[in-house]
């Protein structure tokens, strides 16, 4: 049977895997969705706007076409463990990769500060789930000398398959489109996405699969966001827990990207996340989580403010799904009714 995954599509841009050891569950090559509804609420007929929705890989977030080569490489070189930490998603996609080939995998995550439906997956799938009385960032610094010390693979976006894997997003887009965006927007917590998708871009680019690049446009949530502030942030807060990070460790590669592309890093607030999170299901039809809303929060908050100019074409990518946070989903005021089993009660509800 022929693979898909994201190492054998972009074989000849990725680093080199054995193929018996290669550890896929056909992640990558998702959808890229034009926008109905955002052009009317935003008033641009100049933009062409879509969403790269990576909450349909394959453990509902864009964490897995990086993990399919981190995990496949701990595993080639004979592995017995990884750990990472996480907001959630890293350490979804890090457990279902590593039960595959038998890997031991150790997860931390912050204490009471992730979605439910992140900590089932890492759970069900068999990780070791520790939970840390701290922050990612806390999280992180641990397991950074949890692995240098113990020789235990670590998963983080600092493992650069991470990064590689993460790059073929951009590959996907310019095949879909024919040539790469004006704009790309995206969330940005720990800045590895931003920093992989701008090498993607530049290095089909460089090949001639596109004629220009995009400038990339990244948010942080206004109480997490230290590329914005240009200081770190010890105690980050917002309802996107999944970007809750005050000290991204692709920094660098994020203000590359904005520098280079010619782009700019901003933050939203909580109440415009929301508000897209919202949007996004009710007038799009596209579940994704809170963090993920912060791409499509931006472009209204730049849209607002006159930013887009000519005519152009953005894509924002969705990193995760809806269903990761169901406590999110349920925590609004539109209330969902319990009737009795008969007819009148049930139409007495319907609006018309
Ligand atoms: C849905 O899982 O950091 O800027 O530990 O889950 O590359 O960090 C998740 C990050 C955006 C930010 N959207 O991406 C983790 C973790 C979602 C995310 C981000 C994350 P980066």
């Amino acid at each position: 049977m022929k693979k898909i995954g994201t190492i054998e599509r972009y074989q000849e841009f990725l680093p080199k895997i054995r193929e018996d050891f290669i550890i896929s569950l056909n992640e990558g090559n998702t959808p890229l969705i034009l926008a109905e509804s955002l052009p009317k609420i935003i008033n641009k007929k100049n933009l062409k706007l879509y969403y790269k929705f990576e909450g349909l890989n394959p453990t509902g977030s864009f964490k897995d076409r990086g993990m399919t080569l981190a995990i496949s490489k701990a595993f080639e070189n004979g592995a017995k463990a990884v750990i990472c930490a996480s907001t959630g998603n890293t350490s979804a996609s890090a457990a279902a990769y590593s039960s595959r080939c038998g890997l031991r995998c150790y997860v931390l995550i912050p204490e009471g500060k992730i979605a439910k439906g992140k900590l089932l997956q890492a759970y069900r799938y068999g990780a070791k789930v520790i939970m840390v009385k701290g922050n990612f960032d806390q999280a992180l610094q641990i397991a950074k000398e949890l692995s240098k010390n113990e020789g235990i693979e670590l998963v983080n976006s600092i493992n650069p398959y991470r990064i590689e894997g993460q790059k073929t997003a951009s590959y996907e887009i310019i095949d879909d489109l024919g040539e790469a965006p004006d704009y790309h927007v995206l969330p940005v917590g720990n800045a590895g996405n931003i920093t992989a998708y701008w090498r993607g871009y530049k290095e089909y680019n460089s090949i001639g699969k596109s004629k220009k690049l995009p400038k990339m446009l990244g948010f942080q949530a206004e109480g997490s966001a230290p590329l914005v502030k240009n200081k770190i942030i010890d105690k980050p807060e917002t309802i996107a827990t999944a970007i809750r990070i005050g000290n991204p460790a692709s920094w660098n590669g994020a203000i590359t990207a904005r520098n280079e592309s010619g782009g700019l890093i901003d933050s939203v607030s909580d109440l415009e996340i929301t508000y897209a999170y919202k949007f996004l299901a009710e007038k799009e039809g596209i579940f994704a989580e809170p963090a993920s809303a912060a791409s499509v929060a931006g472009v209204i908050k730049l849209a607002n403010n006159g930013y887009f100019k000519e005519e152009s074409i953005i894509v924002m990518t969705l990193t995760g799904s809806g269903l990761k946070d169901p406590d999110f989903a349920l925590s609004f005021d539109d209330k969902i009714e319990v009737v009795d089993a008969n007819y009148n009660s049930v139409k007495s509800i319907l609006k018309g």
